[in-house]
């Protein structure tokens, strides 16, 4: 088990697009078994493999109030399945102490793999909806700051390359 160094924000390489993954072995459980570690150590509720420097399409989640329900999506397909929107207060770990509200579908339906290569469906619900589709958006290279204002967007990037220089 080891932590995992997490990216962040301007950090080009959270621009990268994974590729998806061709064999669900034992390589890619110890991936999956690192990430969650470095998930609940932060603590977070959401980790994309892009986020600790690694462009493979993998995903964990875990959204339950006791931190005892992880989940994995391995190569995840999503689709929106009507037009309403739904509004959340995110935050991201590579974009630490900024949240911002962002409207995304609240109804979607995901697929994938899991942990063993198994496909699975789901239709999640609130936190869990918008969580999928914030991690999916890191596999394509995507931030939830790039769903707000540019104006908002450069206030933050100031900040986080202030910090992170200072910390040289
Ligand atoms: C993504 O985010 C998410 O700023 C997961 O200082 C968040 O786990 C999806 C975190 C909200 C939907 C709604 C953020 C930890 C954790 C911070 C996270 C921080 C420490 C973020
Ligand atoms: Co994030």
């Amino acid at each position: 088990m080891a932590l995992l160094n997490i990216l962040q924000f301007p950090d080009p390489r959270l621009r990268i697009k994974a590729k998806p993954v061709t064999q669900v072995g034992d390589r890619v459980r110890e991936i999956i078994r690192d990430m969650l570690e470095t998930m609940y150590a932060a603590p977070g509720v959401g980790l994309a493999a892009t986020q600790v420097n690694i462009h493979e399409r993998i995903i964990v989640i875990d959204v339950s109030e006791n931190h005892d329900q992880p989940m994995v999506f391995i190569n995840p397909l999503i689709d929106t399945l009507d037009a309403n929107l739904y509004s959340y207060d995110e935050g991201c770990l590579s974009v630490p102490g900024f949240y911002e509200s962002v409207e995304r579908p609240e109804h979607v339906i995901v697929r994938a793999l899991d942990e063993n290569g198994q496909s699975f469906e789901l239709q999640p619900q609130g936190l869990l909806a918008v969580c999928i589709q914030h991690e999916i958006d890191h596999l394509n290279g995507k931030l939830f700051v790039d769903h707000i204002s540019a104006l908002k967007r450069n206030r933050i990037r100031a900040k986080l390359e202030k910090q992170q220089k200072s910390r040289l």
